[in-house]
């Protein structure tokens, strides 16, 4: 925790200069177009530019590095990306380079001035890179020797548990299942991942109700339903080809309700990119009804809809429930009805701040319709209830039968493009013990069995205790996570930091006693291993494994495909003492698909099946209406609301993306579609909040944030007059991380809550 009176920080807090323009009417269209074209010319030039976009998403070509949505079976000739898309290739293939002499040239304290915006736009990492004990520049340093470096640190540790492997969402199939492999043989099971901060909460909820912890919709469904319901997502930033998803459910007569406390944009009406008559005419209205919910009302709110479907009375008929499959395949349904029915409808209505009429018209649109998506995103799973407001939005789909059918069921809508592959790799802190019989058996040994840190587990590890071994395998670890200040300790005390990376970031400069960048391979990038062109694979927000195979010509010679990047490691730590040839394995990708075969359900015949053009679907039981919990049946729970009181003077605070970032990744300085520019040190309110406390546009406040008498303080933003909720305020991630307790964490999933935090406002 920072000390009040000091305003030295980790992050810069320093102003770039505010405008404020008007809020656009709906998403892409010309504009998106405009500003495609203007981050290609400015970070690759047109022709890189052009030849990576023509690749991304098309069946020969690279999965877009950006979020994980998934392809239609149909590609576009026209592009299949969007707008978000092509800023994350523009920011991966750039021109820009950081080399042995940009480190000669800025010191480490130096860099740890500049904002994430400037670190990131200073180009790809193109040679490892190593600082000793002491020094202030990072040096080159050779493959080889830090290799061995790693080698020897981690075998010098007391016990395999003081070594953490991290990894972000980006991390393909095949350089995840080595990754956990070979965390394993080292014998930890400290694999916190990306996740652990992302949609851990919705698969908590899913295994527990519903026997399995993914989504259970499929593309085409959005054109088969009758209803969407978004909640907690701004699909038109964070996942822009949902939205022609959203699209073809309007068009197919299907309805969408929208429940956020911000009107996003982009949910309101669309544009298609790639039709270009449609860039002509009118744009397509989205959403049917917004319901503005206050932060964190979604257990009320969605307690309330539920009340309204048990009650005949109120509903006026006896058949919005689907009894059949409440008898067949439900467990819990009378205790679920008897909690419920202790509630009070305009209580439970009142705590969200949606006006009765409007929350009515929502529930009669949900009782009439029968096949019915629910698709959410950080706004649901990032509070201390977070697994209970998923559990209640499964509530929903098992009293209308909405789950294993066509045109209805759950959607988490999933953030890195490889975040879920990952974790059916085995990158989990926590996994399953058939998993782990299973790997044990393969590979002829005892995998571990004691449960890993998380990322908060990992951080507080750190921190209790000097010279752990800290690798991540991809992010941004120390802007990612919660209580920078603590966190930066907590990786200060590693005797080892390595980052293996694209781009430098702020965890590249808070790093342990040494500490080593490795540079590797981006998606795009042509990966040859032994002369032969290879193909990795990931696994899309909906359960689809496909290939992806870059054809850019890397940017340096000097970089490594992220497998054979573990695999050095590996050799280099077990020397001989190893049974895996783990350099072999990973010089052809066809060797590591053979034992993830082995291992993991789903994946037999993988070098077969991963040939056809649209990849193929994992198992996934609830979508047959089989649910694997231990009763064998989907599961009603019950949930409190939110426990959550404000003082007078504070507020409730969201840490939410603006259009130009990518996670701690910065494009630009804008937020387009909330009219802010140029500026990312804001803060969102209601008017009369703002007259209330005597507070105009623009005016300069310190955030303080309160958690069980703790403090903590975040200099220097400015107020801005929005459409949100009274008492409810918005920030950028990662600015604000600095605020976010470590201890406050959704109850079950251990993510941190980092869209209800407690704050109050102090004038500058
Ligand atoms: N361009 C781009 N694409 C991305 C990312 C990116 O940073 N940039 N990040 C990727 C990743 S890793 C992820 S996880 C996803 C994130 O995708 P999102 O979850 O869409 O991202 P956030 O900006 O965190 O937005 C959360 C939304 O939830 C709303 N919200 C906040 N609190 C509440 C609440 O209490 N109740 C309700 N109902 N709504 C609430 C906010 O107003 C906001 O609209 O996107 C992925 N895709
Ligand atoms: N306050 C607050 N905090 C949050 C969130 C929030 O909404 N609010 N969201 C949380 C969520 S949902 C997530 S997913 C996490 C994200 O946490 P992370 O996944 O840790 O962070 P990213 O910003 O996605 O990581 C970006 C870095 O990844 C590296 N990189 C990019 N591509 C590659 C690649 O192909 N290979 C390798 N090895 N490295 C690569 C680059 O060096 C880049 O700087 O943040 C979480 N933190
Ligand atoms: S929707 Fe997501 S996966 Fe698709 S192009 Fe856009 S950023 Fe990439
Ligand atoms: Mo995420």
């Amino acid at each position: 925790m920072q000390n009040k009176n000091s305003k030295k920080t980790i992050t810069p807090e320093n102003f770039t200069g505010l405008q404020q323009g008007v809020i656009p009417e709906y998403a892409t269209g010309v504009t998106a177009i405009k500003s495609t074209l203007e981050h290609i010319a400015r970070e690759t030039g047109y022709s890189k530019g052009f030849s990576a976009l023509n690749k991304m998403n098309q069946k020969e070509g690279f999965d877009c590095p950006g979020c994980a949505w998934p392809d239609p079976k149909e590609r576009s000739s026209l592009g299949e990306y969007c707008e978000n898309g092509a800023k994350a290739i523009a920011e991966e293939a750039t021109k820009k380079k950081v080399d042995a002499s940009f480190f000669t040239k800025h010191s480490v304290a130096e860099l740890l001035e500049w904002s994430d915006y400037e670190l990131g736009k200073s180009g790809r990492i193109t040679e490892p890179l190593f600082i000793a004990k002491g020094e202030s520049h990072y040096r080159p340093i050779s493959w080889d020797a830090a290799f061995t470096h790693i080698g020897k640190k981690l075998q010098a540790l007391p016990t395999p548990n003081d070594a953490i492997f991290y990894t972000s969402g980006r991390t393909s199939n095949e350089a995840a299942f080595l990754y956990q492999l070979f965390a394993r043989k080292f014998g930890t099971n400290n694999l916190p991942d990306c996740s652990n901060m992302c949609h851990e909460s919705s698969g908590k909820a899913l295994g527990e109700t519903i026997g399995i912890g993914k989504g259970t919709v499929k593309l085409d469904d959005f054109s088969k339903t009758d209803l969407v319901i978004v909640m907690g997502q701004n699909p038109g930033t964070n996942h822009p080809r949902m939205l022609s998803a959203l699209r073809e459910t309007k068009k197919n007569g299907g309805k969408i309700i929208t429940i956020n406390p911000l009107p996003e944009v982009g949910l309101m009406a669309f544009k298609h990119p790639q039709k270009p008559l449609e860039l002509l005419g009118k744009p397509t209205k989205l959403t049917d009804l917004f319901l503005q919910v206050k932060i964190n009302g979604d257990v009320a709110l969605l307690k309330a809809f539920l009340l309204y479907l048990v009650d005949a009375e109120l509903t006026g008929s006896d058949f919005v429930l689907n009894t059949d499959f409440i008898k067949q395949h439900t467990a819990g349904y009378e205790n679920f009805v008897t909690e419920l029915k202790q509630h009070n409808i305009h209580d439970l209505v009142a705590q969200t701040g949606i006006p009765f009429s409007i929350f009515n018209e929502a529930a009669a649109l949900i009782a009439k319709s029968n096949k019915i998506i629910i698709c959410w995103a950080m706004g649901l799973t990032q509070h201390k209830n977070a697994v209970d407001n998923i559990r209640e939005a499964v509530n929903i789909l098992l009293l209308k039968g909405s789950i294993g059918i066509e045109g209805g069921g759950v959607c988490p809508v999933r953030g890195h493009s490889n975040v879920q592959g990952d974790r059916t790799m085995g990158i989990w802190e926590a996994p399953p013990e058939a998993f782990l019989d299973k790997l044990g058996t393969v590979f002829n040994f005892s995998p571990p069995r004691k449960h890993g840190y998380d990322v908060v587990n990992a951080i507080k590890a750190m921190k209790a205790e000097k010279d752990k071994v800290f690798i991540a395998m991809g992010g941004n670890f120390i802007s990612a996570t919660p209580d920078t200040e603590l966190t930066a300790q907590a990786l200060r005390n590693c005797k080892l930091t390595v980052q293996i990376s694209t781009k430098l970031n702020r965890s590249h400069l808070v790093h342990g006693t040494t500490a080593l960048i490795l540079p590797c391979l981006g998606r795009s990038e042509r990966d040859i291993q032994n002369g032969k062109e290879q193909f990795v694979t990931v696994e899309n927000s909906m359960g689809v494994v496909h290939q992806s195979k870059g054809h850019l010509v890397p940017v340096s010679d000097k970089l490594l495909s992220e497998p054979m990047l573990v695999a050095k490691i590996a050799a280099a730590t077990f020397e001989k003492n190893t049974t895996i040839d783990w350099i072999k394995t990973a010089s052809d990708y066809t060797l590591i698909r053979d034992i993830i075969a082995q291992v993991i359900p789903g994946f037999d015949n993988y070098n077969e099946k991963i040939k056809a053009p649209n990849g193929f679907y994992l198992p996934n039981n609830p979508r047959n209406q089989v649910f694997d919990t231990p009763n064998k049946k989907a599961n009603f729970t019950t949930n409190a609301v939110s426990d959550i009181l404000l003082d007078k003077g504070q507020f409730l605070m969201m840490t939410i993306r603006t259009h130009d970032q990518f996670n701690t990744t910065i494009y630009g300085l804008d937020d387009r579609y909330r009219g802010i520019y140029n500026e990312r040190r804001v803060v969102l309110m209601n008017r009369k909040d703002m007259a209330a406390a005597s507070l105009v546009e623009q005016t300069v406040v310190h955030l303080i944030s309160h958690y069980q008498g703790e403090e903590r303080k975040a200099h220097n933003f400015k107020i801005i007059g929005y459409d949100i909720p009274k008492g409810c305020i918005a920030t950028y991630f990662p600015e604000a991380n600095i605020l976010v307790p470590i201890n406050q964490t959704a109850r079950k999933s251990n993510t941190p809550a980092s869209k209800s935090i407690i704050v109050s406002i102090e004038r500058a």
